[in-house]
């Protein structure tokens, strides 16, 4: 049979991720593209001998990785925080700044406050750089507007930032990420608000719904009631859950068939087995464990004992996770919550894409979508090894080569 592909990839080696071993890695593999989809993938000397190509690259011996997925950020915002950390090391607590008018609700006075240019300007920069870290496919979600239009103008601005940038996006809407201030007190009749305009304007705009369901954010009544009415417009849910406290969160989540449950931390067994029931995945921020200081580690041993699939994403936001690099996230993955390092690498592809609801990419196999990333490292866990720093050296994005740096 005589194959012509696109572009072929020789010289790599391959973690795959697919199959049962660590990585699914083939050495000294090659990779073939038609179009935007992988055509064949497999050791470099069973590629057939009459096999022709329109691009051919050769990797040099580096690694290639399915493009790595961030499925849990809010990087589209307005202005930053940096000011809340100073006051924070300087003294002052969480409680009185939010009293005073910070925390979340001060990026929603800059997010509404910035013209679309502006908001998409600011987020550019952050969403660059988890795409040169490998990044292929990220979730943004809203939660910074809290009124209809600003809600749906944040779901706006992700994709286009996305556009921009060339990177393929989900989109989440999480209204229910707050109340806003002019609600203060009235948190029912914003969820009224929430069920009733908001997720109905967001149709089309927004890939799921999501909430923050927590003692500071929305009991479990008011998430239900928000869960519901997204079921009502045919949007998938995902749940922040269980975050600073056990409310029930991920319970909450499988019984919806939630695509995710994020954060995790105060989780209970008996929850992560509602999770596993649900085929939910499991998506762990240690990012935002790290910032917060967090002591309360997520019930991992449970989580892998029933064999609940483990998604690492930035959770990219001014208040709680300042990052925009998610192998950074490997590391803290495998450190803070001992993580092994084919378990970090598996919860930033092919787990990360189950997070998302998406099939056709996270692994490299014949059929999925060609997003591939090339890295200087000797081994897969390498990964996760280095505290920052990026080695990321080619990214091919649905077949285009949006990046090759020859070694
Ligand atoms: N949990 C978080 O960690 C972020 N949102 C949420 O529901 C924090 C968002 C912020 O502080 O701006
Ligand atoms: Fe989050």
């Amino acid at each position: 049979m005589s194959l012509a592909f696109d572009l072929v990839i020789t010289g790599a080696h391959l973690a795959t991720m697919c199959g049962d071993t660590p990585y699914g890695a083939i050495r000294d593999g090659a990779v073939g593209i038609v179009g935007e989809t992988i055509a064949w993938v497999g050791v470099e000397r069973d590629l057939p001998r009459d096999v022709s190509a329109h691009r051919s690259l050769h990797a040099h011996g580096a690694w290639i990785t399915p493009g790595l997925i961030d499925c849990h950020t809010h990087l589209v915002y307005a202005g930053n925080r940096v000011d809340e950390f100073e006051a924070r090391l300087n003294g002052a607590t969480y409680a009185e700044i939010a009293r005073a008018g910070g925390g979340i609700k001060a990026t929603v006075r800059a997010t509404r406050a910035a013209s679309d240019d502006e908001l998409v300007a600011a987020s550019r920069p952050r969403l660059a750089a988890l795409a040169e870290e490998g990044v292929t496919t990220v979730e943004i979600k809203s939660g910074y507007g809290l009124d209809t239009a600003h809600e749906c103008r944040q779901l706006r601005a992700a994709r286009r930032v996305a556009a921009e940038v060339g990177i393929d996006v989900r989109t989440t809407l999480l209204a229910a990420h707050a109340v806003p201030a002019e609600f203060d007190g009235r948190a029912d009749d914003y969820v009224d608000l929430v069920c009733g305009e908001i997720i109905p304007a967001a149709v089309g705009l927004a890939d799921a719904v999501d909430a923050f369901c927590e003692t500071i954010g929305f009991s479990e009544a008011q998430t239900r009631r928000v869960f519901e009415a997204a079921r009502a417009h045919g949007l998938p849910v995902k749940l922040h859950a269980d975050q600073l406290s056990d409310a029930g969160g991920a319970a909450l989540a499988a019984e919806f068939g939630a695509l995710s449950a994020d954060h995790l931390e105060y989780t209970s067994d008996a929850g992560v087995a509602a999770l596993a029931r649900a085929g939910t995945v499991a998506v762990l921020l240690p990012g935002a464990f790290h910032a917060l200081r967090e002591t309360t580690l997520p019930p991992i041993a449970t989580i892998r004992r029933l064999g609940v699939p483990m998604a690492i994403a930035t959770d990219c936001n001014p208040g709680t996770s300042p990052s925009t690099s998610l192998p950074l996230m490997l590391n803290l993955a495998c450190t803070l919550f001992r993580l092994t390092p084919a378990e970090a690498l598996a919860g930033v592809t092919r787990h990360a894409a189950r997070a998302l609801g998406l099939t056709d990419r996270g692994r490299l196999a014949v059929g999925q979508r060609a997003d591939l990333a090339l890295w200087n490292i000797a081994m897969p866990a390498e990964l996760c090894y280095w505290i920052g720093g990026n080695r990321c050296r080619g990214i091919v994005r649905a077949g285009r080569i949006a990046h090759w740096e020859e070694q």
